[in-house]
């Protein structure tokens, strides 16, 4: 019985490389993922099995297309590969998936036995349910390593760029892996998403070359239309109450030991910033919030730039220096900035205070 499993953990084994080299010019490839999986093939429980590629849960539009896209690379490299989310996709990545006509992939409840690769997260907080009792092969991001998922022998490629598929891109390009049409769309999509169609801080040249050229494959004329086309219905708030609108996307974080609470709001153009800050201004107005300091960042995306409303004592003092400004009454950001930086500079204010006092 055991001299069957090693003959069959073998036969897999050469079976695997074959394949893998078969499926790759020879001379030409400088990188490839599944030259290096090769080498603890067998580490993996079954070899037979299929892996799973998910996203994080709460998934964005990454998440889901980067999953969609690497799983679409391995399946080209011949592994036994499919792509899973781990809960219900948001609007945006419903009509990045409608546009291309990519099917949205099953929902993955738990990932206990399984194995899994991980794309655009590395923290068991944000991973599907099942995660510390799961096979972790890979792990594709491009966050900040927090990584408490724990791996025998796990892949791990991380790169500060914008977007996990600009990762995933790489990986097509490394490999001279041909980008289907479809696929390239929802990796533009993504790319897109991630940064805010190229304008984020977080942009990098890297980003700007792949989405150039999956604009390109997937022949999508004009970026920036199909960038509004996409966010006009992630930015509809129709049918939503104001809280609900504040708590769409929102975080909470400490700062000098005061509980802050940080609601991101997106919106299309300047009319409908306006329009959607009178609502939420009349709501604040009227609703304290839980938290001792609050505040609503509202962007509009045409332009890039930004509002912020402060709430709770000393929350507009606090702001005005965090942001380098003088008026205290109204917080405008021609140019969006990310919610880390300004988290950042509200909590150094906090704790400079805490020292001054
Ligand atoms: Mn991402």
């Amino acid at each position: 019985m055991r001299a069957l499993k090693f003959f069959l953990r073998m036969w897999g084994f050469i079976v695997g490389m074959v394949l893998t080299f078969a499926a790759l010019p020879v001379g030409e490839c400088k990188f490839d993922i599944d030259d290096i999986r090769s080498a603890f093939i067998e580490e993996v429980e079954e070899i037979s099995k299929t892996t799973y590629v998910i996203g994080h849960t709460c998934p964005d539009s990454d998440t889901v297309c980067s999953a969609i896209a690497y799983a679409n690379f391995k399946q080209k490299l011949n592994v036994k590969c499919e792509a899973r989310i781990s809960g219900e996709i948001n609007k945006e990545s419903e009509f990045i998936l409608n546009y291309f006509d990519v099917p949205t992939p099953p929902i993955m409840e738990n990932a206990a036995g399984q194995n899994i690769i991980l794309v655009d997260h590395n923290v068991s907080a944000q991973a599907v349910a099942g995660i510390n009792n799961a096979c972790v092969v890979e792990i594709i991001d491009h966050h900040n390593l927090f990584g408490d998922i724990k791996s025998k022998n796990a892949f791990y490629m991380t790169m500060p760029v914008g977007c996990t598929a600009t990762i995933v891109w790489l990986c097509y390009k490394q490999n001279k892996v041909k980008i289907d049409k479809k696929i390239a769309g929802i990796m533009f999509g993504a790319i897109l998403s991630d940064t805010d169609n190229l304008r984020s801080a977080n942009t990098t040249n890297l980003d700007v070359e792949a989405a150039e050229n999956l604009q390109k494959i997937a022949s999508i004329a004009d970026r920036n239309k199909f960038f509004l086309e996409m966010e006009r219905e992630f930015t509809t708030y129709d049918g939503m109450t104001a809280r609900e609108i504040i708590f769409t996307d929102f975080k909470e974080f400490c700062a000098g030991g005061r509980r802050c609470g940080w609601s991101t709001v997106a919106t299309l153009n300047k009319s409908e910033l306006v329009r959607i800050k009178n609502r939420l201004e009349k709501f604040m107005s009227e609703n304290l919030p839980e938290q001792e300091l609050f505040f609503i960042k509202i962007h509009e995306i045409e332009t890039y730039s930004a509002e912020i409303l402060a709430y709770g004592d000393g929350a507009a003092e606090i702001l005005a220096s965090a942001l380098e400004t003088e008026n205290k009454n109204r917080f405008v950001l021609e140019k969006n900035l990310p919610n880390k930086k300004i988290a950042r500079a509200i909590t150094a204010t906090i704790e400079n205070l805490k020292t001054a006092a």
